[in-house]
C-alpha cells in the first residue's frame, strides 16, 4: 500500500501533510493513500482550508458556493468514517457563520481557515488526551491484542508503555489492506514487545490477553460501534474469553445521522483488494465481497475511551444530544 507520508519537523513549517488540491486529496483518500479516520478528517480539514485560503471571488456569495463545493467534495471521498464529514462539516460551521452574518469574502475566508486550524489542532490534541485517559487504565503487565492502524488506540498503548508499565501487544495483521502491519511497525520501533498474528490467530491468542484495544470509525447512537472489518469479531471473542473490549475514539466520530435514524453506511471496496485480477479470471463463477467496517454491539464494548473522559456505550446518545450543535448548522448551506 503507497502511503501519503506525513510531513518531517521541519519541513513546511509545522504542516502535518504536504499541501495538494482538492482533486488530489479526494483522490488520496478514495485510495486511502491517506487513511485512518483521524488523519483523514485533519487531511480534509487541511485541503479545504487551503483551498479557502486561495479561492478567489468577487462576492461573499461566490466564494462562500466555491468552499462548499470543496467540501462536498472532500466529505464524499468516503463514506463510512464520520470523522470526515464531521470534520469538513465543522470547518464549514465557521465560514458559514461569517457568511450568513453578511461577512466579505476576506472575512469568510478567514473564518474557514481559522476553523479549519482549530479542527486540525483539537483532532491532535483528542489524540494525546485519549493517550492519557486510556493508560490509566492499563495495568503494569497487561497483554494488550489490537485490530488495524489506530492512532487513538496506539496513543493509549504507548502512553502506558510511557508510564513504565510492562505491557505486551498483539497485533491482528487486519486483511485486506494489512494495517495491523503499521501498527506492528510503529509499536515496535517504540520499543513496545509487540508481536503480529494473521487475524484467523485471534481467538487462539485471546486466552492469553487481558485487554483489546481498537480504534474507531463511527458511533451510532445505541452506542455501537463502527470499526475495520474483522473488528466485531474481535469484540466477540473478547466477550466469549471476558476480556475487556475498549474503544478509543475522539467525539468527532459520534454519527450524528444516526440520532435521526439513519444508519451508517459500510463501505464496499474494489474486489481486487481480496483477489487479484488473473485469479478472478481463472474463476469466473467466483462472487467477491468486500465490505471493510463491521458493526461490534454496544453490549460487546466495555467502554469508549474519549477526549472527554471515559463514556459507556449506553451514554453515547447524551453526548451526542450535547455536541449536536457543532455540526448541525453545517450540514446543508445551499451555495446560493
Ligand atoms: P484512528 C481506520 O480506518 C481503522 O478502521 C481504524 O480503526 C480507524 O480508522 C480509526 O483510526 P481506515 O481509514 O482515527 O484505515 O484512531 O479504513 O487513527
Amino acid at each position: 500500500m503507497v502511503h501519503v507520508e506525513t510531513l518531517k519537523d521541519g519541513e513546511s513549517s509545522k504542516e502535518e501533510f504536504p499541501k495538494v488540491t482538492v482533486d488530489e486529496a479526494y483522490d488520496n483518500l478514495k485510495s486511502m493513500r491517506v487513511h485512518g479516520a483521524g488523519r483523514i478528517a485533519r487531511y480534509a480539514a487541511t485541503a479545504l482550508r487551503d483551498h479557502a485560503k486561495e479561492a478567489k471571488a468577487m462576492t461573499s456569495r461566490e466564494y462562500w458556493g466555491l468552499v462548499l463545493k470543496a467540501g462536498e467534495k472532500l466529505r464524499s471521498a468516503r463514506p463510512t468514517a464520520v470523522s470526515l464529514p464531521n470534520g469538513v462539516n465543522y470547518v464549514l460551521y465557521g465560514g458559514r457563520t461569517s457568511f450568513e452574518s453578511g461577512g466579505s469574502v476576506e472575512d469568510i475566508r478567514n473564518a474557514t481557515v481559522n476553523t479549519a486550524d482549530d479542527f486540525i489542532t483539537s483532532s491532535l490534541d483528542a489524540v494525546k488526551q485519549i493517550g492519557e485517559i486510556g493508560a490509566r487504565r492499563v495495568k503494569n503487565g497487561d497483554v494488550i491484542l489490537t485490530h488495524c492502524n489506530s492512532e487513538a488506540a496506539m496513543s493509549v498503548i504507548k502512553k502506558a508503555y510511557d508510564m513504565g508499565k510492562g505491557i505486551k501487544v498483539y497485533c491482528d495483521e487486519t486483511r485486506p489492506k494489512f494495517q495491523g502491519h503499521k501498527t506492528a511497525a510503529a509499536l515496535a520501533a517504540y520499543g513496545i514487545d509487540t508481536t503480529l498474528i494473521c487475524d484467523s490467530a485471534c481467538r487462539v491468542t485471546m486466552g492469553a490477553v487481558d485487554k483489546a484495544i481498537v480504534g474507531c470509525d463511527a458511533i451510532a447512537v445505541n452506542g455501537a460501534l463502527v470499526n475495520k472489518i474483522g473488528t466485531s469479531q474481535v469484540a466477540t471473542m473478547a466477550h466469549e474469553s471476558r476480556v475487556n473490549f475498549i474503544v478509543a475514539a475522539e467525539t468527532y466520530k459520534l454519527d450524528f445521522k444516526t440520532l435521526t435514524g439513519e444508519l451508517v453506511d459500510i463501505e464496499e471496496r474494489d474486489y481486487t483488494e481480496i483477489a487479484s485480477k488473473e485469479w478472478m479470471s481463472h474463476n469466473p463463477k467466483v462472487r467477491f465481497s468486500n465490505p471493510v467496517f463491521d458493526v461490534t454491539p454496544p453490549e460487546y464494548v466495555d467502554y469508549y475511551v474519549t477526549e472527554k473522559g471515559i463514556i459507556p456505550p449506553g451514554a453515547i446518545f447524551s453526548l451526542m444530544k450535547e455536541l449536536y450543535q457543532y455540526t448541525e448548522g453545517a450540514q446543508a448551506t445551499p451555495a446560493n
